[in-house]
């Protein structure tokens, strides 16, 4: 049975891929789950008028502006919604703390440790809900796995394995964005998803990473201007005219968790073949998981006792039992990338109605944070790259 539930209103900021995948979220969860709060998608903050107004349209925001601050000041908006580039994201939380809202910043939550503590110092004084979209959390066999791990089915984690692969940028010619900017990004597939490897292993394991030793490489250097609207993939008209790539293409790095856990971990966004391939396998003395995005439905189970004649077990999450799914299909018909936005919309109302911990805070987010600002510091020193010797 529906019941109407008071409303949480929602000023969005960023009108790009993930400003559409947010309003989706907001608009999507009401009408799947039961919630405590009922999102009222109410201000649109964008960059450029026109644009703004026509993503308003489309999307059915009632209100639109380009001043940021303006969402802020406002005593009807009672959350800020932080999808924009990563330079932004420390002066507008802090001011929506400051005001009293409630704050969802995408991920990673900052440009530097500095700032990411700043900002979870910001949300601990605060009496309200400040969440990292660390998304994948929120995707069903990644939660089951974290229950299977939690439950004692891996036992004592050994090895963790992950790899962020994408290809959008294989491309050289592929246009360049601000995803390329270290002023705007921070980082480049190191940050935009390696980040979500280390919050996922971090998430799953329960063990915190104490020391990597990495190596970042830039293979592109320049890419041809887009133009004004910026996005992901795409082939410029121009390819004369090009800007500097500021940041890593690809990250490789090993890991030593707080647990014991030895790590390795690699992302990029220059994997030909590979669309969204975030994979993780963590091996344990009792079992295994593993799991690709790109079979986002399904989990790979493991158990050393039973299942050594068979290899690993596909388990198909799409059932009423397992996380999140029973709101969604029947028997089978399985989710994709937009159903962790929901979720995560779900789960960021659940707790500002106190009904669930928040998940990524600020501070877990600090810690991925710092995870980064480690592996650009080895990365930084070449040194320990010991050299191959040559034959004689
Ligand atoms: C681009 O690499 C991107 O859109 C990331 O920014 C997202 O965080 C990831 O979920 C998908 O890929």
């Amino acid at each position: 049975m529906t019941t109407t539930t008071s409303p949480l209103r929602i000023a969005l900021i960023g009108t790009g891929f993930m400003g559409r995948m947010h309003t989706h979220a907001w608009r999507t969860a009401p009408r799947f789950f039961d919630l405590p709060l009922t999102p009222e998608p109410t201000l649109l903050v964008g960059h450029r008028p026109d644009a703004t107004a026509e993503a308003a349209a489309r999307w059915e925001w009632p209100e639109h502006t380009v001043d940021w601050r303006e969402a802020v000041e406002r005593d009807d908006i009672d959350v800020i919604d932080i999808c924009t580039p990563g330079q932004t994201h420390a002066e507008i939380a802090l001011a929506a703390l400051a005001a009293g809202k409630h704050v969802l910043c995408e991920k990673p939550l900052a440009n530097s440790v500095a700032e990411a503590e700043e900002m979870t110092d910001a949300a601990s004084r605060a009496g309200s809900v400040a969440m990292c979209g660390f998304s994948y959390r929120r995707t069903p066999a990644l939660t089951l796995a974290r229950e299977l791990i939690a439950a004692g089915r891996v036992g004592e984690i050994r090895h963790v394995r992950a790899q962020y692969l994408q290809d959008w940028l294989s491309d050289p010619d592929a246009p360049h964005t601000w995803r390329l900017d270290r002023d705007r990004a921070g980082s480049g597939a190191l940050g935009d998803i390696g980040a979500h490897s280390i919050d996922t292993a971090q998430w799953l394991t329960g063990q915190d990473i104490t020391g990597v030793s990495a190596t970042l490489r830039t293979f592109v250097t320049s890419r041809p201007r887009r133009g004004e609207v910026e996005g992901l993939g795409g082939v410029a008209a121009d390819t004369s005219d090009r800007l500097p790539v500021t940041v890593d293409d690809a990250a490789a790095f090993t890991a030593h968790f707080d647990g014991g856990a030895l790590g390795v971990f690699e992302a990029t966004r220059l994997a030909t073949g590979r669309r969204n391939a975030n994979r993780i396998e963590i091996n344990g003395d009792r079992g295994a998981i593993a799991f690709d995005f790109e079979r986002m439905n399904e989990l790979e189970v493991y158990d050393a006792a039973a299942d050594v004649a068979q290899g690993f077990r596909r388990v198909q999450v799409t059932e009423a039992q397992h996380p999140y799914a029973g709101a969604w299909w029947p028997v089978g018909h399985g989710l994709g990338y937009e159903h962790l936005f929901t979720h995560q919309a779900v789960d960021f109302v659940r707790a500002v109605a106190g009904e669930i911990p928040v998940s990524p805070t600020f501070a877990d987010a600090t810690q991925v944070q710092r995870v980064l600002a480690a592996v650009e510091q080895s990365a930084a020193h070449d040194s320990i790259l010991t050299t191959v010797a040559t034959a004689a």
